[in-house]
């Protein structure tokens, strides 16, 4: 070490002190999430607030699983107002609020989900995270959700006909009741914990997601046809309030941004594990799996749903472009 490195090394100790004794609070953060508890993403969210307390010492936080404290909707007006600092939302109904956000919710955009991560680490995800900052939300890290498939009580889907006359339970936001018209079917936007009851009552016929949400609902119990069309790949996203963010120093919040991005890393591994044991369970449960040979026809079917997002938002071109043109490299 050089006399000059180690009189720097000295100066920002001494400058970075004082910053913690003038600036810094204590805070406790409050954190929504969804899941259960030993899902992947409610792991990764405990991970992260575990590595945010020991880096900073001041701050440590709690998570509230299971929606305790609301929808997914709600919970992200209380995330822009402050009345939480924290959770894990899916980027689907973040589309209601942050139109940026709606291009990953288009269905088939990815071409996979390693794709997907690699835009979402890239410039599709710094475009989306622009968009969220100016709605007051802060992301910290991209976790992985896979890909989302139909399930339903009626009958295994090969074709878009298939879904004709379905009553369909969707997320939150117009471009999934679009999705879902654009294949005759009839789709009912609900909350997520409100769909294991319509299901076994028969006030929807089926419902789509990905295989840990599938089985970690027991949805597989009431809905023994899950066809994997894997129309829709959502990334989820670790985010913070702008007004929490705000109160931080510096130095808290570059330990805030390396803890979600630790986060993430680690959410993705978890995801790809519990995908393949989720689909283990959901078939030793009863479940008929069936794979789509050609996806094509559910890919055309999709062409007004684009055609109507990209007449509605035509600032979004270019990214929907960037997104379409790409195709893992090759
Ligand atoms: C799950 C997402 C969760 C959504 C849920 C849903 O992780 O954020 O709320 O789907 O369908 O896959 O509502």
């Amino acid at each position: 070490m050089t006399y000059f490195t180690r009189f720097t090394g000295a100066a920002v100790a001494a400058a970075t002190c004082l910053t913690v004794a003038t600036g810094a609070q204590a805070m406790n953060l409050r954190g929504w999430n969804i899941h259960v508890e030993e899902y992947p993403v409610s792991i990764a969210m405990e991970s992260f607030v575990a590595e945010v307390s020991e880096k900073t010492g001041d701050i440590s936080g709690k998570v509230y699983h299971n929606g305790v404290l609301g929808s997914q909707p709600d919970a992200i007006e209380q995330l822009r107002l402050g009345a939480l600092d924290f959770g894990v939302f899916s980027l689907g109904p973040m589309g209601q609020v942050v139109p940026e956000t709606n291009v990953v919710s288009l269905p088939f955009i990815f071409a996979s989900v390693p794709e997907m991560y690699r835009l979402m680490d890239g410039e599709v995800g710094a475009a989306i995270n622009e968009g969220m900052k100016a709605k007051g939300i802060v992301a910290l890290g991209w976790y992985g959700a896979g890909a989302r498939s139909f399930y339903n009580s009626v009958r295994p889907i090969n074709t878009p006909a298939d879904v004709e006359g379905l009553k369909v339970r969707v997320m939150s936001n117009d471009l999934f009741v679009k999705m879902i018209e654009a294949m005759d079917g009839n789709a009912t936007p609900m909350a997520f914990a409100e769909v294991y009851q319509s299901l076994k009552t028969g006030v929807v016929d089926g419902a789509e997601n990905n295989p840990p949400s599938y089985e970690s609902t027991n949805h597989f119990e009431v809905a023994k046809y899950y066809s994997l069309s894997e129309h829709l790949i959502i990334p989820e996203c670790l985010c913070m309030s702008l007004k929490t963010w705000e109160k931080m120093t510096p130095e808290q919040q570059e330990a805030v941004l390396a803890a979600g991005k630790a986060s993430a890393d680690y959410q993705r591994e978890l995801w790809a594990e519990r995908e393949a044991a989720s689909l283990e369970i959901v078939k030793a449960g009863g479940t008929a799996v069936n794979t789509i040979a050609d996806k094509a026809p559910f890919q055309n079917a999709m062409t007004p749903v684009y055609d109507t997002f990209l007449a509605a938002n035509p600032d979004l071109t270019d990214l929907v472009n960037t997104m379409r043109g790409t195709d893992g490299g090759s």
